[in-house]
């Protein structure tokens, strides 16, 4: 049976991780967007080429574009939103035509993936990203002092996070400030409390059921041209998979994943299978995910977190942590099989260890949070050898 497709995530040419060093991590394929693009903006031709053949000449494919970003007024429905699909259309189509197409997007309003801590040192003093539970409640009730906040953090967690940040440093709380304020993945921007503040009021009035009728409206309208060109998209969990900081979450349960697919039933409508975003809410059961969804996963983000007691994690190492990522891969092959015996072509699923500790020389490089090269060699490394494992042994 084929293997799954290696791949890495690459942020282009400014990247300090170099497609040169990739190709010694053994992935074959590349996972890139151009971000210089600015959301809402059509992808054309030429830039996507221009890419392209960047990748090609070290040697690489570019196999999974993550993500085309989707425009904040098609997520809160604004009238503005039907020319940002048509736009979103219109990239699809050019990707589609130079060979690209699986597409990786995420519906998550305003912010990309959160986190508290970028350096959270282990035992073995590898630098890991963190979300802690009490330091975002702090921000949110005595920073961004959102007059909800008060009523979704118990008086435990509010005593808690007021002592927590009475503890910090300033320049420390600037840091915690920043790191979750972080704008999409791929980008230095930053958004300030105030900035923040004029997003989240414009999601006034949009609540998990309007948010996943939004997510519906796109898909609907996407879907017959994604499907004529022949591009697969696969949608992101929400990372953390849980409302925070007043923002709703639809991507977050298996529930989520299940209404998603049934929105539009078409091959082209599939799912990003991220275990580090779905693992950090416990009621998720990955490997019965993969089981039961398995036929819409268009790609695979295999790493791991360990959970604690109150909703805090950090991200573990790819084969212990939390999520039992045998289990997992043991299900993917058994999704494989299905697919073989189906004859479907799509065997060799893309899969990427996403995200990586900083370790041994890594630190030389001043590479974009979780996307070290030498930490994400080694889950990749281990995800290869369990892959080997499971298949030898099946
Ligand atoms: C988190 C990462 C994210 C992800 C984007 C997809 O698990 O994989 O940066 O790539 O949210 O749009
Ligand atoms: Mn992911």
């Amino acid at each position: 049976m084929q293997d799954l497709e290696q791949t890495f995530r690459w942020f282009g040419p400014n990247d300090e991780v170099a497609l040169a060093d990739i190709v010694q991590t053994g992935a074959t394929g590349i996972v890139t967007a151009l971000h210089h693009i600015p959301c809402g903006n059509e992808w054309t031709e030429d830039e996507i080429i221009e890419r392209k053949n960047i990748i090609e000449n070290a040697g690489l494919t570019w196999s999974v574009v993550e993500s085309v970003n989707i425009h904040e007024s098609i997520k809160i429905g604004e009238p503005e939103r039907d020319h940002y699909i048509e736009i979103y259309i219109q990239s699809l189509k050019n990707l589609a035509k130079n060979g690209l197409k699986i597409v990786c997007y995420n519906f998550m309003p305003v912010l990309d993936w959160t986190r508290t801590h970028l350096d959270y040192r282990l035992e073995n003093n590898a630098s890991a990203l963190r979300y802690d539970a009490i330091a975002l409640a702090a921000f949110d009730l005595y920073i961004l002092e959102r007059p909800e906040a008060f009523n979704v953090h118990s008086a435990e967690v509010q005593t808690k996070a007021k002592a927590y940040l009475e503890s910090l440093p300033a320049d420390e709380v600037k840091t915690l400030t920043d790191t979750i304020m972080a704008g999409l993945p791929g980008t230095d921007e930053v958004f300030t409390v105030e900035e923040f503040k004029q997003h989240l009021k414009r999601y006034a009035n949009v609540d998990a059921k309007k948010l996943k009728e939004n997510l519906s409206y796109f898909l609907n309208a996407i879907m017959p041209a994604a499907e004529a060109v022949g591009i697969k998209m696969c949608i992101h969990p929400d990372d953390p998979p849980f409302p925070i900081l007043g923002l709703p979450r639809i991507v977050s349960t298996e529930s989520d994943l299940k209404d998603i697919v049934n929105f539009v039933k078409s091959p082209s409508n599939g799912l990003t299978f991220c275990t580090g975003s779905l693992g950090a809410n416990p009621a998720n059961d990955l490997p019965g995910i993969v089981e039961r969804l398995g036929e819409h996963i268009h790609f695979l983000h295999l790493r791991n977190v360990q959970r604690e007691a109150d909703g805090s994690f950090h991200e573990a190492e790819h084969l212990s942590g939390s999520t039992d990522m045998f289990a997992v891969m043991r299900n993917v092959v058994l999704e494989q099989q299905k697919r073989e015996k189906a004859g479907r072509t799509d065997i060799a699923i893309p899969i990427r260890p996403d995200h990586g500790h900083k370790i041994l020389d890594d630190w030389s490089r001043n590479n974009y949070p979780g996307y070290s090269i030498i930490g994400r060699m080694k889950g990749l490394a281990e995800l290869r050898g369990l892959e080997m494992g499971v298949k030898r042994s099946l």
